[in-house]
């Protein structure tokens, strides 16, 4: 029961059971540190035992599962494979989940048949890449890779709950996460099967591509305080609306992006404090996302809406407060390990289509102590971060046949 086509219905299978672990009914919605991430991570755990790894969970919470190399190899060392499980609100089913399971997939090929590599294979969920909690990012593979900043300990979330709270609250210590940190000599490289999340598969009739690149991106958390009022006695001249300051800066951010090629700006989320009908709002916070594939491009765009937001605020006679959350560089893939893939997927028997990624992704973060590579799947209408995200069966086997020759390809080349 190893052969690709059985490998996929059991990826897809177990896509399915996950979609139900969620903080609230009829969506998918898997934050940091809740009873629905800790549930899909048991899942998980037990599928890796079952392919033969060992598995445990580092101090922040990663689920990392590692099938041994052979025996007789001395101090081998590892090959990384994962994805992550948390999600954003809403999702889709496919996003981070695709990978962990691709990997446990990779793993129960070489359990059945009883071979060991001359690596250890190590897959691995991690726990927070989309940041929905806590709105800072890759918080599962900074401590995986040793960049973990303790100040994010301190980060709240939106019931004022720090992210020291939430590691104590589940079992864990923080002060173990710098003990978590992996030795980056000992690893050989990090692949993940994601959904590509965009067009241009689905365009190209192709079922997998290989990503070049990562582009960069920039977080903030922004508050405008004005002045909380009635809304039926105070005349429009002398309001200092916080609401209306918002509207026009989350506009900036539209205009701004469309001003440069390749460029996104969104405002995900815009909170009204203690909203009422009647009453004008006082203040107002607000989250930017600001991508672009050159960094020096995003930083003058940057700048340009810190420039807009003051001129706004200024303006209005409300107070600004311009918080950067995380922000991140470009990152270019492994180009020798990413031309490896680029042999499995021929291989496989696919022309290797080579593409950015506008979404981010781990290999951001493990970029900085391993080589990194990242497989991308075609996903119906390039659609995700949505409950309509979509893949098929077919398409997932051609990961697993992928996934499969990159390890005997790379067993080869370290026996
Ligand atoms: O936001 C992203 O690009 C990723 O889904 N975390
Ligand atoms: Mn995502
Ligand atoms: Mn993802």
């Amino acid at each position: 029961m190893t052969g690709t086509a059985e490998r996929a219905a059991r990826i897809m299978a177990r896509c399915d059971a996950l979609a139900v672990y969620s903080i609230e009914p009829g969506a998918i919605t898997r934050p940091y540190g809740t009873p629905a991430l800790t549930a899909a991570m048991d899942d998980v755990a037990a599928w890796m035992r079952n392919a033969g790894m060992t598995t445990r969970r580092d101090a922040i919470g990663n689920l990392i599962g590692v099938y041994d190399a052979a025996p007789d190899v001395p101090s081998p060392q590892t090959f990384l494979i994962g994805g992550h499980l948390d999600s954003v609100r809403n999702a889709g089913r496919y996003d981070g989940i695709l990978g962990v399971l691709s990997g446990v997939a990779a793993v129960e090929r070489l359990h059945a048949r009883g071979t060991r590599l001359p690596f250890n294979v190590m897959v691995v969920a991690f726990v927070d890449e989309e940041g929905l909690r806590f709105h800072t990012t890759y918080l599962g593979s900074r401590a995986f890779a040793g960049t973990f900043d303790d100040a994010m300990l301190e980060v709240t979330d939106s019931e004022g709950r720090s992210l020291a709270d939430v590691i104590r609250a589940n079992g864990r210590d923080p002060g173990d996460i710098p003990a978590g940190a992996q030795d980056p000599a000992s690893f050989l490289g990090w692949v993940e099967a994601h959904i590509e999340q965009g067009p241009v598969l689905e365009a190209a009739d192709l079922p997998v591509g290989v990503v070049q690149a990562i582009v960069g991106g920039t977080r903030a958390a922004i508050t405008f305080r004005g002045v909380a009022g009635h809304a039926g006695t105070v005349p429009m001249g002398n309001r200092h609306d916080a609401l209306c300051a918002a509207a026009e800066f989350v506009l900036a951010v539209e205009r701004v992006a469309g001003t440069r090629a390749g460029m996104v700006g969104t405002v995900g989320q815009l909170e009204v404090e203690k909203a009422s009908s009647n009453v004008i709002p006082g203040e107002v916070r607000l989250t930017l996302d600001l991508r672009h594939h050159v960094d020096t491009t995003r930083a003058e765009a940057e700048r340009e809406l810190r420039d807009a937001a003051r001129e706004i605020a200024d303006r209005r006679g409300v107070a600004l407060d311009w918080q950067e959350v995380q922000g991140y560089a470009c990152t270019v893939c492994d180009l020798d390990l990413t031309a490896a893939l680029a042999r499995a997927v021929e291989r496989a028997g696919i022309a290797p289509r080579r593409l950015p990624s506008g979404a981010g992704h781990d290999a951001v973060t493990l970029s900085a102590v391993m080589p990194v590579a990242m497989l991308f799947v075609r996903c119906r209408g390039g659609v995700s971060h949505n409950p309509a995200e979509s893949i098929t069966e077919s398409d997932v086997a051609v990961t697993c046949q992928v996934l499969d020759n990159l390890l005997d390809d790379l067993a080869r080349e370290h026996a």
